[in-house]
């Protein structure tokens, strides 16, 4: 996710290279951001004003070395994109009962696969979604949701040979209020672009059940494309919010960025993959973390809790934070991702982590560090820093199959990690993952 943005943001600050960082430095920087922005398809415009006000606030900062310019930089780039991405995550309405969410978008936008995620999403939840089946059109749309559905043992309403939209969501309620079904998802047929019979349907159901929530799914591999179609569905259909999905595909990304502040309504959720867990409430401040190369340390942690117990996450919250994660708790780590899947996302949340070269992305494995960390001893594992003996790291090479250069390679990426991790705790001010943890782990104290 924003992978190629983050990168050249990355390569950005490298041109803080003088002792002594000067006013030209850095402009040099921002250019490069703002370029890199654009790349990414962010409007030149909104590039402009971000830059700008950047560059304002950086006047009269105390801006001495590339290590000082860079946390300064990074801190009101951050701001600017959290305010631009909307400030806070918005919650949707489930105050229904039942509450009826429906999704509507352009054709292949991802509104199936989006509604079997959110169904999944609120089933973990503890909720009892029921997704309803209202794409009339498409001969294999039921199908669709159905083999979907069926794997994640999610309850589907559909009437194969209704073609009335309005009288299928309506018998769907009355089935939900016997079975105890809530919230209701209605998945909708889609357009290749945006004509009048879909709107007048997308309105019809509109007034008719006056849903909770009606969330608009739109394709962020489309770039720009996406945010004009948002403004055209804006302007014929009430709704509250946005979806992006496939932000697992990798170009365009910035229209995620923008495209809140253009049409006025949040982000809702982000959907980022093929599995049926690849979504995420959208935090702006998270995202932005994300971007700017800082991980987001506290989604990752969430997604482990989903899997695993709170007293082992809070744990973790605080080794990060006072600088002690060894090797064990890298094991630990490792074997509680493979279980939650799409690792290159999960790798992309934790700082310094696309630093461990040894991570085989593709494959879904942390084989090679996991055969490196079990040549260890324990006394090792929990040390890291004894690591540099060189005996040890022979005894490490041979044990594991690894040469002692990977070994060294290894030892260095995680120090550099650590260092990372450490930094970020240290040195940024507000919004950052230090707060974001220590809020995190004072409501969890608190219930
Ligand atoms: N990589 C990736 N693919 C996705 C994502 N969401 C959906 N897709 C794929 O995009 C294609 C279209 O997704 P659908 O969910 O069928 O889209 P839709 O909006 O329901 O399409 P119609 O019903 O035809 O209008 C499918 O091949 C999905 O697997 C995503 O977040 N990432
Ligand atoms: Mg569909």
């Amino acid at each position: 996710m924003f992978k190629t943005l983050k990168e050249n943001i990355k390569k950005a600050f490298f041109l803080f290279k003088s002792k002594n960082v000067t006013e030209i430095d850095t402009s040099i920087v921002l250019k490069e951001i703002g370029k890199a922005l654009i790349d990414s398809d962010v409007n030149h415009n909104i590039v402009f004003n971000l830059i700008k006000n950047v560059k304002k606030k950086s006047i009269g900062k105390k801006i001495l070395d590339p290590l000082n310019a860079k946390q300064v930089i990074i801190k009101l780039v951050h701001d600017e994109l959290v305010k631009l991405m909307g400030g806070k995550k918005t919650d949707i309405n489930m105050s229904g009962n039942p509450t009826i969410i429906l999704i509507c978008g352009l054709q292949g936008s991802g509104k199936t696969t989006f509604s079997s995620k959110l169904a999944f999403f609120m089933k973990k939840k503890g909720k009892s979604p029921l997704l309803v089946a209202a794409d009339i059109y498409r001969p294999a749309a039921i199908k669709q949701l159905n083999d979907i559905s069926k794997k994640v043992n999610i309850p589907i309403f559909y009437l194969e040979n209704n073609k009335d939209v309005i009288d299928i969501i309506d018998k769907s309620i009355i089935f939900s209020s016997k079975k105890k079904f809530d919230p209701i998802i209605i998945d909708t047929a889609g357009r290749l672009s945006i004509d009048k019979i879909m709107m007048m349907e997308l309105n019809k159901i509109s007034i008719n059940f006056n849903p909770h929530e009606t969330l608009l799914v739109a394709d962020s591999m489309t770039g720009q494309d996406a945010i004009n179609t948002a403004k055209l569905f804006s302007k014929t259909l009430k709704f509250d919010g946005i979806v992006m999905t496939k932000l697992d595909g990798d170009s365009k990304a910035g229209s995620s960025i923008t495209i809140s502040s253009i049409i006025n309504k949040p982000i809702k959720f982000i959907s980022y993959g093929e599995k049926i867990q690849d979504i995420e409430i959208f935090y702006p401040d998270r995202i932005a973390n994300r971007i700017l190369g800082m991980g987001d340390v506290v989604t990752f942690v969430e997604k482990i809790q989903e899997q695993f117990n709170e007293s082992r996450a809070k744990k973790i919250y605080k080794k990060i934070s006072k600088n002690q994660f060894n090797f064990y708790d890298l094991l630990d780590q490792i074997k509680r991702v493979e279980k939650i899947g799409n690792i290159k996302h999960i790798i992309s949340m934790i700082p310094g982590m696309d630093k461990l070269s040894f991570i085989d992305k593709n494959k879904n494995s942390f084989k090679k560090i996991e055969s490196i960390i079990y040549s260890m001893t324990p006394y090792e594992r929990y040390n890291p820093k004894i690591l540099q003996n060189e005996n040890r790291k022979k005894r490490i090479s041979n044990g594991s199959g690894n040469s002692l250069n990977d070994i060294n390679l290894f030892i260095k990426h995680f120090n550099q990690m650590r260092k990372i991790m450490k930094h970020i705790n240290n040195n940024l001010g507000r919004n950052t993952i230090k707060d974001l943890l220590l809020e995190m782990i004072n409501k969890k104290n608190k219930k």
